[in-house]
Order: C-alpha cells, then sequence, then structure tokens
C-alpha cells in the first residue's frame, strides 16, 4: 500500500484510544500475547556475541531469518543480523575507521542506521538507501515513482564509519522508509559500544561487570512467532507495545551479581513503550553517559524515564544489599522489567570518580529554529508531521552550516522521542524551565512529552550533506513523522 493510501484511511481511533484526557505516560496501543508467558525471572540473562572483525577494521554481518527461542518451549522466527536478536555487539574505538559490510539474504530491503554515529550521509542509512536482497522486484517500493535521493545497492552495502567520536553506547537497527517499525520488531537491531583513552583511563567496572541491556517489548502469536499488526494500520497509530517485555532479547530475564559495581548500558530499543526505571526493593541509578558518551561528573537518580532510541549508562553498587537478595529492575508504567540475584561478595577496585571525563563545551547558537510534532488532518486522513509537512525525501527542513551550533525548539501534540542524525545536542530547557537532571550531558533522542517545549542546541559537526530529525516512535516514523534537514 502506498503511504498516500494508507495516511488516507487512517482513521485514527487508536490514536484517540491512547491519547486522550490526562495524557497516561504511554505512549502506544498494547498487543496482548496469544501464548502463555513464562514466569518473570526464570531465564537467564543473555550477553549478545561479540562481533569479530574478518579483518582489521573490517566486518561482515548477514542480515537472515532465524528460528530461536525466546518464549521457553517455542520457536520465534527472527530477522537478525547474524541470525541474532539482538545482533552481535560491535566493540568500536575512537580513531580507528571501521567498515561493516551488511549483507541483506531476507525477504525485504533494509537500510541500516548506526544511532548515534558521526558518520557520512552515504554510510547513515538514509531511508531509501536500501540494500535490496538477491530476487527481489528493483523497485521495492511497487511502483512509486522513485525518490529523490533512492539508491538500490544489489545484496550488500559497505557502511564506513571514521568513528572520530567520543565513547558511547550506540546502536544499530533497520531504517528502512516505510517500514522501520515491522522491521525493528522482528529483531534488526543491536548494541555498537565505542570506547576511547578517556574511558579507559577510568577505574569503572568492566569486563563481567559491564552489562548492555537492550530493553524491548514484544507480543507473540500462539505459534511463538512474533505478533504485530498489518503494516500502518491506523488502529496502532500512536505506536505498538507488546506485553512481554524482553532484555537481550530474553523475557523478563534473571541474572546473578557479585556484590560489587556493575556498569549498566541502558537501551530502550522499543518501537514505542516509554519506562520509567527503577530498583526494587530501592536503590540508586549513579549515571555516568548519555546518549552521546561520558558526562563530565556522575549524577544520581532514583528513576530513570526512558523513551525509544535514548541510551543511559549507569553504575549499579549492588554491595548496598546483603547476599541473597533480589534486586529488580522495574518499570513505574508497566511493571517487571528483569531481576538481578546478588550471589556473593566479591573484591571491587572499581569506582566511579568524581570527574568523570571533558564533554565539548558548548557553544553559541548561530540560529534558532522551530519544529512542531504533531498529528495533523482529521480522522480520515491523518498523518503524523513536523511543521505540518508529511515526510518527504529531499525536501530539507533546515540548511544548518557545517561546524556550528543552532537552538532547536521541539514542541509536542503528544509523546515524541524526538532523534537527530549526526548531530549531538544539549537540552537547554523543558518547559521554560531548567531540563531534569535526567537530560544531562550530549544526548541524541530526546523525550518531548504532549505539550511540552524542550529546547535543545546542536553541534552540526563532521560532515556536510543530508541527515534527518525524526519521531523515533517507530510507527510514528512510520507514519511520516520525518524530515531532512541538509548540513552546508
Ligand atoms: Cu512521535
Amino acid at each position: 500500500m502506498s503511504r498516500r493510501g494508507f495516511l488516507g484511511t487512517l482513521a485514527g481511533a487508536g490514536l484517540a484510544a491512547a491519547g486522550c484526557g490526562a495524557f497516561p505516560e504511554s505512549a502506544g496501543r498494547l498487543l496482548t500475547s496469544r501464548l502463555p508467558l513464562p514466569a518473570p525471572f526464570t531465564v537467564p540473562l543473555p550477553i549478545p556475541p561479540l562481533a569479530r572483525p574478518v579483518a582489521p577494521g573490517r566486518y561482515e554481518v548477514t542480515q537472515r531469518t532465524a528460528k530461536v527461542e525466546i518464549i521457553p518451549g517455542t520457536t520465534t522466527e527472527i530477522w537478525g543480523y547474524d541470525a541474532t536478536f539482538p545482533g552481535p555487539t560491535f566493540e568500536l574505538r575512537r580513531g580507528d575507521p571501521t567498515t561493516i559490510r551488511v549483507r541483506n539474504e531476507l525477504p525485504e530491503p533494509t537500510s541500516t542506521h548506526l544511532h548515534g554515529g558521526v558518520n557520512p550521509p552515504g554510510s547513515d542509512g538514509y531511508p531509501t538507501d536500501l540494500v535490496v536482497p538477491r530476487g527481489h522486484s528493483a523497485h521495492p517500493h511497487g511502483g512509486h515513482p522513485s525518490h529523490p535521493g533512492m539508491r538500490l545497492n544489489p545484496v550488500a552495502k559497505d557502511y564506513h564509519y571514521p568513528l572520530d567520536q567520543r565513547a558511547a553506547t550506540l546502536w544499530y537497527h533497520d531504517h528502512r522508509m516505510d517500514f522501520t517499525a515491522p522491521q525493528v520488531w522482528r529483531g534488526l537491531a543491536g548494541l555498537a559500544l565505542v570506547r576511547d583513552e578517556e574511558e579507559d583511563a577510568l577505574p569503572l567496572p568492566r569486563g563481567e561487570r559491564e552489562l548492555p541491556l537492550l530493553i524491548c517489548d514484544r507480543a507473540f502469536e500462539e505459534d511463538g512467532s512474533f505478533r504485530y499488526p498489518r503494516a500502518h494500520d491506523p488502529h496502532y497509530m500512536a505506536g505498538v507495545e507488546g506485553d512481554v517485555i524482553l532484555v537481550n532479547g530474553a523475557p523478563w530475564p534473571v541474572a546473578e551479581v557479585s556484590a560489587t559495581r556493575h556498569r549498566l548500558r541502558l537501551l530502550n530499543a522499543s518501537n514505542a513503550r516509554r519506562y520509567r526505571l527503577r530498583l526494587a526493593p530501592g536503590g540508586r541509578f549513579t549515571q555516568i553517559g548519555s546518549d552521546a558518551g561520558l558526562l563530565a561528573a556522575p549524577v544520581a537518580h532514583e528513576v530513570i524515564p526512558i523513551s525509544p532510541g535514548e541510551r543511559y549508562d549507569v553504575v549499579v553498587d549492588f554491595s548496598a544489599y546483603p547476599v541473597g537478595s533480589a534486586v529488580t529492575l522495574t518499570d513505574e508504567l508497566a511493571g517487571d522489567v528483569m531481576r538481578f540475584v546478588v550471589t556473593r561478595r566479591a573484591a571491587d577496585d572499581s569506582a566511579v570518580p568524581a570527574v568523570l571525563s571533558r564533554p565539548p563545551e558548548r557553544t553559541r547558537a548561530v540560529a534558532m529554529r522551530a519544529f512542531d510534532f504533531r498529528r495533523t488532518g482529521d480522522a480520515g486522513n491523518a498523518a503524523w508531521t513536523i511543521n505540518g509537512r508529511p515526510y518527504r525525501p529531499g525536501a530539507p527542513l533546515a540548511r544548518p552550516r557545517l561546524g556550528t551550533a543552532e537552538m532547536w525548539r521541539l514542541t509536542s501534540d503528544f509523546h515524541h522521542p524526538v532523534h537527530l542524525h549526526l548531530a549531538h545536542f544539549q537540552v537547554l530547557a523543558r518547559g521554560g524551565r531548567p531540563p531534569s537532571a535526567t537530560d544531562a550531558g550530549w544526548k541524541d533522542t530526546v523525550d518531548v512529552r504532549p505539550y511540552e517545549v524542550v529546547d535543545v542546541l546542536a553541534r552540526f559537526d563532521g560532515h556536510r550533506g543530508r541527515y534527518m530529525i525524526h519521531c523515533h516512535n517507530l510507527e510514528h516514523e512510520d507514519m511520516a513523522m520525518m524530515a531532512d534537514f541538509d548540513v552546508v
């Protein structure tokens, strides 16, 4: 179905159900599973495998379908990078340029975006820069006129990452025009950790005490397959939420830990679900990093609100709990996420220093621009738009100059986690007031809540060319809430 076709049929009923009244914290519509679900905290926490280079600075990864056991006793077909969900974790280093060849053996085209990466436009995962699998129609949009900027790369594409950027928790995921939401739901996402000397010098927990936690929700059919609505279903215009919380691909898992500090790299890889993470029976997260790298100094939080696309790099000190304790990572909005069981005492020479890093300074904004994220049109003809416009590739809404900073004012009618490609930003204000403690640091995604005004200072560094600003609620993204900007 064409974009125009589905926009023409949007009824808006789902949005009304999810978004009316006092604006609940949830952003999507719940899809419930049709099979018995496992008891929480029975499946061990998996750690995604590390990607192995085929040569220095060179990786090859193949997108394939696979049958995996997610709900014990059933199998689920996934679409995975190297047939795993999450995909392999890439351990990358600042100053070591890396090429990743992505080979597509799936039934549909893909585009891979390294989220948080400062990459040239040809390797940024533009939504119409597609890797088309062998045997697929040469016109993946089925009769659409070709989009400006559309590129069809047969079978494989090399993504070049200069890695001239600070240590940070990045992630990669599919970004195909109109189909990101269903393709990420099937499993096309994984982590990429950038390390550097500044981070190496810190006495942070490492090795098995550094846990990447990719958190997402899914729903399952009776036969174990992923449950998802038909693409662009207007009843799910608000976004799709599942009733099973997966961490690293396992339902409400459990991890045994020693009574020591652990570094948790939290990523919300959900399509639409927002979380407010807490520790039960109590405890604190010491935040050391944001989306785009280490903070200047640690910040303590009891609750971490995390919207789709955001990362929080935190340290939890399990020595605060008696051996034998269960420490549950919970979501204030929906319940359990995963559990840690403190099994033994152990020596701990890690620490969280009072000074962590020297992030780049803020520079003066040379321009101010406004981006309004809003549903437009009436029930029969609704779309998610930016400044009133549904996404049109090749029609940039802004032309910031390379090497400058601009203040971008983000306004919203609903929950919209706003993501900028290329540019990292700092939150300057929320609703004219100082930002929240959890807004600290350089970021690439910010949770803009209903009727909120969020001001960010964005730096346009690294590369000229075409990039994007979009909502990271993936259903909103697929229903046109994206725009290009050109760095000139
Ligand atoms: Cu949105």
